[in-house]
Order: structure tokens, then C-alpha cells, then sequence
């Protein structure tokens, strides 16, 4: 007797995320708006809620039992990271408030220390704003240059064009590993072997990649990589900066305050060692706990059915993209993660997804905070529909479905 099993039981995977059973409008919820957020397995609400019921306390702090619990917990989750993106040591994970302020951190400490008047940072034509402004903060502060890597049609970077960015002023280089905007990944191997060629640390934005890609920061051999939790089916406020141990121990601290020190006199402070000395003031504890339980979620589901199910989504979603002949897509590299973006002929990005939230689907419509990017292909905005591995062909059919009513709409 032969058993068939189904290698993605994706009924099965949706039971877990009670969300998903929401009715929009009187129709059934059908979330494409992964890239902005992912929503939450119980596994994560119920590990928040334990926390809150059994172990709350401060951290690092008291003798006491409970303070204990919420150490091991807290600390349980740097471990988890560790395992999850790889990283050599526990001391190379800093809990952060998102991506967002891992970057900030970095150019505010590594770069106020290393990067000054003439220097040149490198990032590229598709990066959020979060990727941009901070280093423009800085440049800015310190009279230092950016350069932007440019990309073809497609969305892909111009390798042979980066090689020639890359300059005897080049301190810094910073790339998005997987773009929120176009689905687009990078090439971030090769990126980061130019660079350390020339002793330029990198630091890749993981924010979208982390959920759809297996990450190994020793193997990429980057020195920074950021990431928020919520796109993890984690929680909100709280991310992870992982760097480099030797790189980290030379930086000066980013926030001043309680946990970041070892001692403190009026006349002189000393720091904590790493990770604690970016870690000022009281962490988002329970923030920490929720994305070391999305960590447990996401490996019980396997990265890499993760991926192998997304991308046969992304395969059907484009193929039936392309056949509407009113829609462009926008963002068609070869190797790109699950990021269906899309202009359409008459109908402004805004419009389609107001039509299509009245049938019950969740699109982000705008500039995605790359509006340089938006600049390059010449459109204000597109609408994004992003796929997380709870998302299924239906849902697509779904999508096409509002899209024929978006047609249907303005071609009275
Ligand atoms: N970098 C990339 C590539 C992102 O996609 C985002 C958020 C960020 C950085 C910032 O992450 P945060 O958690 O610190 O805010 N991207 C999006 C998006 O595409 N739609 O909403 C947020």
C-alpha cells in the first residue's frame, strides 16, 4: 500500500493563526500584506500571555525567583536567535525595537566612529527608507558621501557597477537582503566578498528575508544583520541586531543608561560587555520571549518548506498576474522572494486596494517607504500583495477575482 502525504498541509498551517478565520466586510479575510506584517500563531499570543501570568519580573536584576525566570526566559530567546540566523556566539545577538533601530545603531556608533568628511557608504536603488536616512543622518553629521548601487529593469542590482562604487573611501556598505518593494533577492554573497576584499564591513537589512529565507550569518559572512520580529510572526517592538563579536566590542555604546554599564561614577562610566551595553534601560522582555516562541513556530514548520511553498505561490501568482493584461508588474527578478507588486492601466494603486478590501483582501498600496525607488521606475506607488506561507492558490484566485472587479469599476 502506497501513502500519499502532503508535503504542505497548508488547511492544517492556517489552523494555527486564529486571525485568519476573520471575516472583512461579511467575505473571509485573505491576508497579502505579509511584507508589512505577518500575523501571529497562537503558539506566540499564548507564549505572551504565559510570560505575563507566570514570569514577569525585570531581568538581570534581582535575586529573586521570579527575576530569575524572566532572565532564563529572556536569555533563552538570545539563544534561540543565536541557533536561528547562526550566529558564533550569544553575545552577538542584541535585542533591539526592529530593524529600524538596528541600522540606526550601527550608523550612530560604528559609523560616528569610523566614517568621516570625503568617506563613502554604499547602499542600493531598492532600500527602504530606514536603510537610507540613517546613513543620510550621518553623512550629513559627518561630510561623508553616499552611493547608490543601481539596478536593471527587472529589479536587479548592476554588480559590474558596484565593483566600480567601491572606492579607496568606502567605509561602509549596506544592503537589503531581500526588497519589501520588489521581492528582489540579492546577491549578498557576492556583495559582501567584494567588500571585505577591500576591508569594508557589510550589513545586510534582513527584514524581509528573515521569514522567507534559511539565514546563516557566518556562511553569508556579513558583520551586521538586522531584522524585526513582527515580519517573523513574532511581536511588535522587538527585533535583533547581530554583529560581528570583535566589531561590536570596539563600538561605542548607542543609548546610555541602566543594564549598559559596569560602573558609573559622576566623574567616569565604565560600559558592560556585549550585548549588554546596547541594551539600555528595560528591554521589551515579553517582546523577546514572543519571538523566541515564533523561532520554535517557524522551525516546527521547517524554513525550508517555508520556502519551497512560497515560492510555488509566487510562480502561480505571477503566472496569473501576467495574464491580466492591465497589470504591470513591477519587480521581475530571477530570483526573488514572495512580493507580487503591480501598477495597473487607469486605476490608481490606492483605488485597487480600496476596491479590494470591500472583497475582504488585504493588499499594501503606496510607496513602501522606498519612494527613490518608486522614482526609478517613474510610478507614485504600487500595490503590493506579499505571500506568507499560510497563503494559499485560492487566495490568489481570490486576488485575480478583485482585480477583474477593479477592471470591471473603471472601464464603466
Ligand atoms: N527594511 C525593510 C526591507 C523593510 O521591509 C522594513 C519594513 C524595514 C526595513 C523596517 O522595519 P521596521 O520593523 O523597523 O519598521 N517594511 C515595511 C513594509 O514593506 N510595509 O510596512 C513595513
Amino acid at each position: 500500500m502506497t501513502t500519499s502525504v502532503n508535503p504542505f498541509d497548508v488547511a492544517r498551517i492556517r489552523e494555527d493563526f486564529p486571525i485568519l478565520k476573520k471575516l472583512i466586510h461579511g467575505k473571509p479575510l485573505v491576508y497579502l500584506d505579509n511584507a508589512a506584517t505577518t500575523q501571529k500563531p497562537q503558539a506566540v499570543i499564548d507564549a505572551l500571555v504565559n510570560y505575563y501570568v507566570t514570569e514577569n519580573s525585570n531581568v538581570h536584576r534581582g535575586v529573586h525567583t521570579l527575576s530569575q525566570l524572566a532572565t532564563d526566559a529572556y536569555e533563552g530567546a538570545r539563544e534561540k536567535v543565536r541557533q536561528f540566523i547562526n550566529a558564533e556566539h550569544d553575545k552577538e545577538i542584541i535585542f533591539v525595537r526592529g530593524t529600524t533601530e538596528g541600522i540606526n545603531l550601527v550608523a550612530q556608533t560604528y559609523g560616528r566612529a569610523n566614517i568621516g568628511p570625503g568617506d563613502e557608504i554604499i547602499i542600493t536603488a531598492m532600500e527602504h527608507h530606514s536603510n537610507i536616512v540613517p546613513w543620510q543622518i550621518l553623512c550629513e553629521e559627518k561630510g561623508a558621501r553616499l552611493k547608490v548601487i543601481p539596478i536593471n529593469d527587472d529589479g536587479e542590482l548592476l554588480l559590474d557597477e558596484y565593483e566600480s562604487l567601491l572606492s579607496p573611501r568606502t567605509r561602509f556598505v549596506s544592503v537589503v537582503h531581500q526588497s519589501n518593494a520588489l521581492g528582489t533577492i540579492n546577491p549578498v554573497e557576492r556583495i559582501i566578498e567584494l567588500a571585505h576584499a577591500r576591508d569594508i564591513p557589510v550589513l545586510l537589512d534582513g527584514a524581509q528575508a528573515v521569514a522567507h529565507v534559511p539565514i546563516d550569518v557566518q556562511k553569508l559572512g556579513c558583520d551586521f544583520y538586522a531584522f524585526s520580529g513582527h515580519k517573523l510572526y513574532g511581536p511588535t517592538g522587538v527585533g535583533v541586531l547581530y554583529g560581528r563579536a570583535d566589531l561590536l566590542d570596539a563600538m561605542p555604546p548607542y543609548q546610555g543608561g541602566g543594564e549598559m554599564i559596569r560602573s558609573v561614577t559622576f566623574e567616569k562610566t565604565l560600559y558592560n560587555v556585549i550585548p549588554n551595553k546596547f541594551e539600555a534601560g528595560t528591554q521589551n522582555i515579553a517582546g523577546s520571549v514572543g519571538l523566541g516562541a515564533a523561532i520554535d513556530y517557524v522551525n516546527s514548520v521547517g524554513m525550508d518548506n517555508i520556502a519551497s511553498w512560497e515560492k510555488e505561490l509566487l510562480a502561480y501568482g505571477t503566472e496569473r498576474l501576467s495574464e491580466i493584461e492591465l497589470v504591470q508588474l513591477i519587480g521581475t527578478a530571477r530570483h526573488k522572494g514572495s512580493i507580487l507588486s503591480f501598477v495597473m492601466e487607469n486605476a490608481h494603486p490606492h483605488d485597487v486596494g480600496t476596491i479590494l478590501d470591500a472583497e475582504g483582501i488585504a493588499v499594501r498600496t503606496g510607496h513602501h517607504c522606498a519612494q527613490p525607488l518608486m522614482d526609478r521606475y517613474g510610478v507614485p506607488a504600487t500595490v503590493r500583495a506579499s505571500l506568507a506561507f499560510y497563503n494559499t492558490k485560492e487566495e490568489i484566485d481570490t486576488l485575480v477575482r478583485g482585480i477583474d472587479r477593479v477592471i470591471e469599476v473603471f472601464s464603466r
